[in-house]
């Protein structure tokens, strides 16, 4: 039997690796190839999920914690896209504040089920929002060392680093951040992205379809630092229900809750790793994004839908007290509705810290090419 390829994409909140993920399955599609995705989240009700449902592609997620700790969930959701999909090609999303995942799944992957899955090359998607902060160590990310500690653990298992939004910057900033890449890990293939606009994902591809001495860096890491750097992030995901007698701008409430948040988290000082919301309303989606204090609120994905209810999903991590995080996500939701005569009915949110990663497998040497 053919065995099934398997992309797994790296890289901090907010990165671009759902956008890369949607991006490279439509490539994967154009060739022919059957593709199924596979989400992963520390909590339920994940915007991604839905957003890559929406846009019609096959999903299964992984929730509860990262693929590391869920390594035989991971396992088993793979078993049953093949069971069920058939799929050339498998893309799996982890935890954007997830590290050490070459010696956590790269590695058991390729050693327990080598005879299945072709395991690609691992790389990893570089933010050049709080990344270049990080790498130039000037402070002002808006982060703590510890959770830059993980920005740069994910860079250094990297197969590849993909710069992704370029789209976004100039050449010479380009350059810059080429030449920091490159002088802080030298010798790793970097390639250039927008994920937004479909740039360089043939040349992502092409990396992924080379066969060699991939998914081999075994990190030197601290758990304890990397815990800590994990748990100063509060964490929520939360669903309930727009609802009027009129009709809603579903696009507009996306925006002005998250450009609501965004105030009151700069007030907070409080800053966002990724703050996502969709609104999904009978056939229509809207998705609206903020991926740092620095940027403005965007509205990614426009469901163009006016309509007198729907449901809505918000993802937030944020440096900030998860209980806070919770009210303010509460409280601006309130805002929003109140301002436009809805009414929010609150479904399930869960808030915490992410707990400390105890990996089901850990490789501290190469076991498998
Ligand atoms: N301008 C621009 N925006 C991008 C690009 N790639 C992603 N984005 C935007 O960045 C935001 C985050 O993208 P996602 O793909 O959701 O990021 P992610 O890495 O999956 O985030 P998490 O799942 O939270 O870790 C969205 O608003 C995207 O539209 C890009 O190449 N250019
Ligand atoms: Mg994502």
């Amino acid at each position: 039997m053919k065995r099934i390829q398997f992309v797994m994409l790296g890289g901090f909140l907010g990165a671009g690796k759902t956008t890369t993920m949607s991006k490279l399955a439509a490539h994967y599609k154009s060739k022919g190839l059957n593709v199924a995705l596979v989400t992963n989240d520390q909590a339920v009700n994940l915007v991604d999920t839905n957003s890559l449902r929406s846009q019609g592609l096959t999903v299964e997620e992984v929730a509860g914690a990262c693929f590391c700790c869920k390594f035989d969930e991971l396992v088993d959701r793979i078993v049953s896209l093949e069971e069920k999909d058939r799929p050339d090609v498998i893309i799996a999303e982890p935890v954007g504040s997830c590290t050490d995942l070459v010696a956590t799944v790269v590695q058991p992957l390729k050693d327990l089920y080598g005879n299945r899955f072709d395991v690609s090359p691992y790389p990893v998607i570089f933010k050049p929002s709080h990344g270049l902060k990080i790498l130039k160590n000037e402070g002002g990310s808006g982060f703590s060392p510890k959770a830059a500690y993980i920005f740069i653990k994910q860079l250094e298992e990297a197969d590849a680093i993909v710069i992704n939004r370029i789209d976004e910057i100039n050449a010479s900033q380009l350059n810059e951040l080429m030449l920091i890449v490159s002088q802080k890990f030298p010798g790793v293939p970097i390639l250039k992205m927008s994920a937004k606009n479909g740039t360089g994902i043939d040349e992502l591809s092409i990396l992924l379809d080379q066969k060699g001495l991939f998914g081999r860096k075994i990190l030197d890491i601290d758990y304890d630092i990397y815990a800590e750097g994990e748990a100063e992030l509060g964490w929520l995901n939360s669903s309930l229900q727009v609802q009027s007698d009129g009709l809603l701008d579903v696009d507009a409430i996306l925006v002005d809750v998250i450009s609501r948040l965004r105030k009151e988290l700069i007030f907070h000082k409080a800053e966002v790793a990724h703050l996502k919301a969709i609104g999904l309303a009978d056939g229509a989606f809207g998705v609206a994004n903020l991926v740092s204090n620095g940027t403005m609120p965007e509205l990614s994905l426009p469901s163009n839908s006016m309509i007198n209810q729907f449901d809505l999903i918000i993802n937030a991590r944020v440096a900030i007290d998860p209980v806070i995080l919770e009210k303010l996500v509460s409280d601006m939701v309130c805002k929003t509705c109140d301002s436009i005569k809805a009414k929010a009915v609150l479904g399930k949110t869960q808030s915490f810290k992410p707990g400390r990663p105890v990996p089901t497998h850990r490789y501290s040497a190469v076991n498998a090419k």
